[in-house]
């Protein structure tokens, strides 16, 4: 069986770091975040730092600036890369939030946490959040939208900030009433294969771009399946960032609510980089760094 397709091949007879190696055309592929320029030769991990009082599976207990910088200081503690800080909720029927209540979420945590060690996300939609977030130092951008929004490209083009351009399909209000694909795979890797295209000819340099498949966003269980089996095919386009935490796919295959979902989280994050995840976006950052620790220890190469 080839081994440059080792995603294909079973798990216990690939090396951790043939598991790991980049299946994107760039051999050695680096990502440019702000200030830092990570090498992509193990999986980042991406520790979610919700502002907002009605996020999906921690809504409400780090509402508060000081809880929120609280909690990203123990995130980067329990081994954090890069802190994902968000002051929407893009929860299935979330409410908007105006510009101004969404700036005044995240820059203070954004302040707190600037010199924590981790680069800093900010997960946005809104190209007047993403000016005044680079312009208070946040190294990413992190847009569900894919920079789509009139003005989202120009707003990040000028900075060296990484950016994850995710699918979606719909909006978060109304995504998941009737999630409708021909051929998810093909449609999503072309949406997110158009998208790199636009943000190149924006003039943003690959480096800075990471792709997702957006588990969750406008999905069936069975379409977040199909698209999860296909995360190394998908791997090809850009740099990739996985999102399943806690979600609700990993409560319908276990049947467990979202309380009860650690185990699942780690082994969908497990999988997700055993198929070429760049970057693995959790809520529980000591359990993954953990396996994925355990993963690299006991894997036949180092
Ligand atoms: C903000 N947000 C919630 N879920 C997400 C996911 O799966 N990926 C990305 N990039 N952002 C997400």
């Amino acid at each position: 069986m080839a081994l440059n397709r080792t995603w294909d091949v079973p798990f216990d007879q690939t090396s951790v770091s043939e598991m790991f190696a980049p299946r994107h055309p760039n051999p050695s592929p680096m990502f440019r975040c702000g200030r830092t320029l990570f090498t992509l030769d193990r999986p980042l991990v991406m520790g979610i730092v919700n502002v907002t009082p009605d996020s999906f599976s921690d809504g409400g207990c780090f509402y508060s600036p000081r809880q929120a910088i609280e909690h990203g200081l123990s995130l980067r503690a329990a081994g954090a890369d890069i802190l994902d800080i968000g002051g929407e909720s893009t929860r299935p029927g979330a409410a908007a939030v105006s510009v101004e209540a969404e700036l005044d979420r995240v820059l203070p945590v954004l302040e707190g946490l600037r010199d924590c060690g981790a680069a800093l996300s900010l997960d946005t939609m809104k190209p007047e959040v993403m000016r005044a977030a680079l312009a208070a130092g946040a190294d990413m951008i992190n847009d569900v939208r894919a920079l789509q929004a009139p003005g989202a490209l120009e707003a990040v083009a000028t900075s060296d900030c990484g950016l994850c351009l995710m699918h979606m399909q719909g909006e978060p209000r109304g995504m998941q009433s009737h999630p409708h694909y021909r051929d998810v795979v093909a449609e999503v890797k072309q949406y997110l294969q158009a998208r790199v295209d636009a943000a190149l000819a924006g003039g943003i340099a690959r480096e800075r771009l990471l792709i997702d498949p957006g588990f969750g966003f406008g999905k069936t269980l069975e379409h977040n399946i199909a698209l999860f089996k296909a995360l190394s095919e998908i791997a090809r386009i850009a740099p990739l960032l996985v999102g399943v935490s806690r979600k609700s796919m990993l409560g319908l295959i276990t049947g467990q609510p979202v309380e009860a979902r650690l185990a699942a989280s780690v082994a969908a994050a497990l999988l997700a980089a055993g198929r070429g995840a760049a970057i693995l976006r959790v809520h529980d950052v000591r359990e993954t760094v953990d396996a994925l620790k355990v993963m690299t220890a006991l894997g036949d190469k180092q």
